[in-house]
């Protein structure tokens, strides 16, 4: 392809992408390496993004390379369906070491689209184990991402990723999101005003009866919709009102988990803690696909009865605990605790703050919303649509040496925690021409 794209671009069909227009012009990356990618023209180009909110550890990593290696060749697949391996039991005692208090039970999928759908799978078989069979109802809340399973976007919120598929769950209801940029534009960290659209439960509560819900899912974080942050005191206020009527709340931290905003998730940096959580992403610094779900041991514990020869959960994919996946992700994890990451992410979130906030004045910028190490910065949509202004500062950025991501008409920008302060002053001249050009 690097010689002829256009020979050969046909048959990939490209997720979550323009195909006709990118395969008219292609992006290709080659190799990378640290903070940076190289593209198949020999550019250098800053990773502000993680690859996709993954590579938390930076590029390249000798020692997941190794352990991913020297697995494969020791031993390349075993089933974990009433079989076993090592590694996965390893793998979820050193998440539970790391996971807020209580979540030390672990289900591993592939992805968090997976891990999304078998939380939402969890919840529900719980509530029956328990004997509230009719708690059946799932609530999501609008702008949500949890991948893209039906059970995820029956949930999520996106209304693109909705509405081509038909009448998704039936059951589920949303929450309002929690964008307002009336109040909170230009907010840094969490934002102050929103703590009462938690309120909005309540109303859904009295609505379809608590006796009927089985969970609340919600990113702390959402990241796809373009960085929008929970007010202070919402997602405590979410705790409580599920904690009262018997609703489980579930984090989905694909994005937020592994030191995105600091702490090992996000549940830790804000102080509430989920019944369930979801994961992947960094789990593997995105090197090997592996998704997990954290189970609270009180939950997991209501499956465990009945005679022991019965499967308690008929759930699970061939790959979950797949051995090449929990090489690469102990690895990974093994550099966050090294390296003290997760610290580091913290540490640094001021300079971070303050290098995105001096872009504020620049054309066109509505908003700019950041917390550890994740900004998005808002553009007011060009009139010819929305979503054009924030592919044409995504393109120019990456003309000039910046991959960032564009959800609408936010840009996002999530990088890796080993992020120097001259990588965040590369990133922020790159993008601040590419906002005056685009302009
Ligand atoms: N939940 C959340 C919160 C996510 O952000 C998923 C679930 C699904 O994960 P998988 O591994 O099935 O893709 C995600 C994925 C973006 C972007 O541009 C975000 C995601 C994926 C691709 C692009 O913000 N998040």
């Amino acid at each position: 392809m690097a010689n002829d794209p256009a020979a050969s671009a046909e048959h990939f069909w490209m997720p979550f992408t323009a195909n006709r227009q990118f395969k008219g012009s292609p992006r290709l990356l080659e190799r990378a390496e640290g903070m940076y990618y190289t593209d198949t023209d020999g550019r250098q180009v800053i990773d502000g993004t993680a690859g996709l909110w993954c590579c938390n550890v930076g590029h390249g990593r000798r020692e997941i390379t190794e352990a991913v290696s020297r697995q494969i060749a020791r031993m390349d697949f075993a089933p974990t369906f009433q079989m076993g391996h090592p590694l996965p039991f390893e793998l979820a005692e050193r998440l539970a070491q790391i996971s807020p208090a209580g979540l030390n039970r672990v289900f591993f999928t592939n992805s968090g689209s997976e891990s999304a759908d078998t939380a939402l799978k969890i919840a529900l078989a719980y509530q029956r184990a328990i004997g509230q069979g009719s708690r059946t109802r799932l609530i999501g809340r609008e702008l949500a991402y949890h991948g893209v399973g039906f059970g995820g976007i029956s949930v999520g919120g996106m209304a693109n990723n909705r509405r081509a598929f038909g009448a998704l769950l039936p059951g589920v209801d949303h929450l309002p999101h929690t964008l307002d940029l009336q109040r909170n534009a230009f907010s840094r960290g969490l934002p102050q005003h929103g703590v009462e659209k938690a309120e909005e439960l309540e109303r859904l509560i009295t609505l379809h009866g608590a006796e009927n819900i089985a969970a609340v899912i919600v990113e702390p974080m959402s990241g796809s919709a373009g960085v929008i942050l929970p007010p202070q005191g919402y997602l405590q206020r979410l705790r409580e009102i599920t904690a009262k009527h018997g609703i489980l709340l579930i984090f989905d931290e694909v994005i937020t988990g592994f030191g995105r905003v600091g702490e090992a998730f996000a549940a830790q940096r804000w102080g509430v803690t989920p019944d369930i959580l979801t994961c992947a992403k960094g789990l593997t610094n995105g090197a090997i696909p592996m998704g997990a779900v954290l189970v609270d041991e009180k939950i997991h514990d209501a499956f465990m009865h009945g005679p022991e020869s019965a499967i308690e959960f008929f759930h699970g994919y061939t790959y979950s605990g797949h051995p090449v996946a929990c090489a690469a992700a102990l690895a990974t994890q093994e550099i966050y605790q090294r390296e003290n990451l997760f610290q580091k992410a913290i540490e640094i979130e001021g300079y971070w703050q303050d290098a995105l906030f001096s872009l504020q004045g620049l054309p066109n910028i509505i908003d700019i919303r950041t917390v550890g190490l994740v900004a998005g910065i808002q553009f007011a949509a060009h009139p010819d649509g929305v979503g054009k202004r924030g592919y044409e500062v995504f393109r120019q950025c990456f003309e000039d040496g910046l991959l960032a991501r564009a959800s609408g008409d936010t840009i996002a920008l999530s990088p890796a925690l080993i992020v120097e302060r001259e990588h965040i002053d590369a990133m922020i001249e790159r993008l601040a021409d590419a906002i005056r050009k685009a302009g």
